[in-house]
């Protein structure tokens, strides 16, 4: 038994090296509410919610808080029944990004004490079937990145270690805007040479006729997968440029909850599906759509979040890989460690990662 005595929230704002920019998002600075739940033992378990920015971030806080009426009291091992009543509370008013998203950080908190109070790793509660999983770089080659840098950029994720990239596109969707985008991947390309794999991701960045047309072009390159071609909810245009474009389709991680990765699997949208740890609602939610994945025989990648998500790929076996990203890794004490070109999975207990004091309060707004 171990029962949560009380949840606390510190808002923080991390600095972004270098303004980031895709077919969508801009961003500045990583917004996190550090979501800590504490049990009557003084075991800590945690969580945070993101918003590129911070933007809404104080709304994100209010809504996290707002949930510790679901948590306190409970047991750790009630974590899935917390999951439960507060997506139940919600219905009525509907489910939406940033209830779902508080929803993820309350539920990653409780299952991390969860594992905490029992002394074992989060992914050994859930089954553990690897150590190592397969990851590619993408904190940078961003659509903000222009041509000239992109090679080296590439260069360095290659003597960093990693064995796959991924590059973003989204020119404008004219001849021109293709080609510069066809010249963006066939840069990254020649920089990393033939050993390491690059992924492409537009970002939903194109209506589906030039999202076909650019898949086409893409095909000769042999690209790992091209990632959102189009809006993420226009299921159809992704089924038809997985039909048409000839290369793989990867998408899912705008969506929310497994009714939104459910409905992505069920048109065909894609070969392999990416949820969000946040946007699909917490540790709880992720594994239901892990295995309505699995259930489907789509393999899974988990999106963002690299961290968290080691949990799950360490706990999933139709995770193929997970999107190894840094912005996070200011927050936390222990580091993420890359082996041959595939993520560790940490044997520490919990998540295998604790927020850093110093940067809690460094970075609290
Ligand atoms: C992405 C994620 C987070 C911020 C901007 C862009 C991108 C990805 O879609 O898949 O990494
Ligand atoms: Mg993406």
């Amino acid at each position: 038994m171990a029962t949560i005595e009380r949840l606390t929230t510190t808002v923080v704002d991390v600095p972004l090296p270098r303004p980031i920019a895709t077919s969508i998002h801009a961003s500045r600075s990583v917004g996190c509410v550090l979501v800590d739940v504490t049990t009557t033992d003084g075991v800590v378990g945690q969580g945070f919610a993101f918003a590129m920015d911070g933007r809404r971030i104080r709304a994100f806080d209010e809504v996290v808080r707002d949930y510790a009426r679901f948590v306190e009291g409970r047991d750790t091992a009630d974590a899935e029944a917390i999951w439960q009543d507060v997506w139940a509370d919600l219905n009525p008013t509907g489910h939406a990004g940033i209830t779902v998203s508080a929803l993820a950080a309350v539920d990653v908190a409780v299952w991390d004490a969860h594992a905490r109070s029992r002394d074992v790793p989060l992914h050994a509660l859930f089954g553990t079937c690897r150590d190592r999983v397969a990851t590619y770089a993408s904190s940078g080659l961003w659509l903000s990145v222009g041509l000239d840098d992109l090679a080296a950029e590439a260069r360095r994720f290659v003597a960093d270690g990693f064995r796959a990239v991924k590059v973003r596109i989204g020119s404008a969707p004219t001849a021109e805007g293709l080609a510069d985008d066809v010249a963006r991947v066939r840069t990254v390309s020649e920089a990393v040479g033939p050993d390491v794999a690059v992924h492409v991701d537009a970002n939903q960045g194109f209506g589906v006729d030039h999202a076909v047309e650019v898949a086409r072009a893409l095909a000769p390159l042999d690209v790992a997968w091209l990632e959102e071609p189009v809006a993420y909810d226009d299921l159809a245009g992704h089924a038809r440029v997985r039909a048409d474009g000839g290369v793989p389709v990867a998408t899912g991680e705008t969506v929310f909850a497994r009714a939104g990765i459910a409905a992505v699997v069920a048109a065909g949208a894609c070969e392999v599906i990416m949820p969000d740890l946040q946007r699909v609602g917490g540790y709880t939610e992720m594994r239901r759509a892990c295995a309505l994945a699995a259930t489907a025989g789509v393999p899974v990648s988990t999106h963002f979040f690299t961290e968290h998500s080691l949990s799950v790929a360490a706990s999933t076996p139709g995770c193929t890989s997970v999107e190894h990203v840094d912005w996070f890794a200011p927050l936390f004490a222990e580091s993420m460690e890359l082996l041959d070109g595939e993520l560790v999975v940490p044997d520490r207990p919990g998540t295998g990662f604790t927020f850093d004091e110093d940067a809690r309060r460094r970075y609290a707004v």
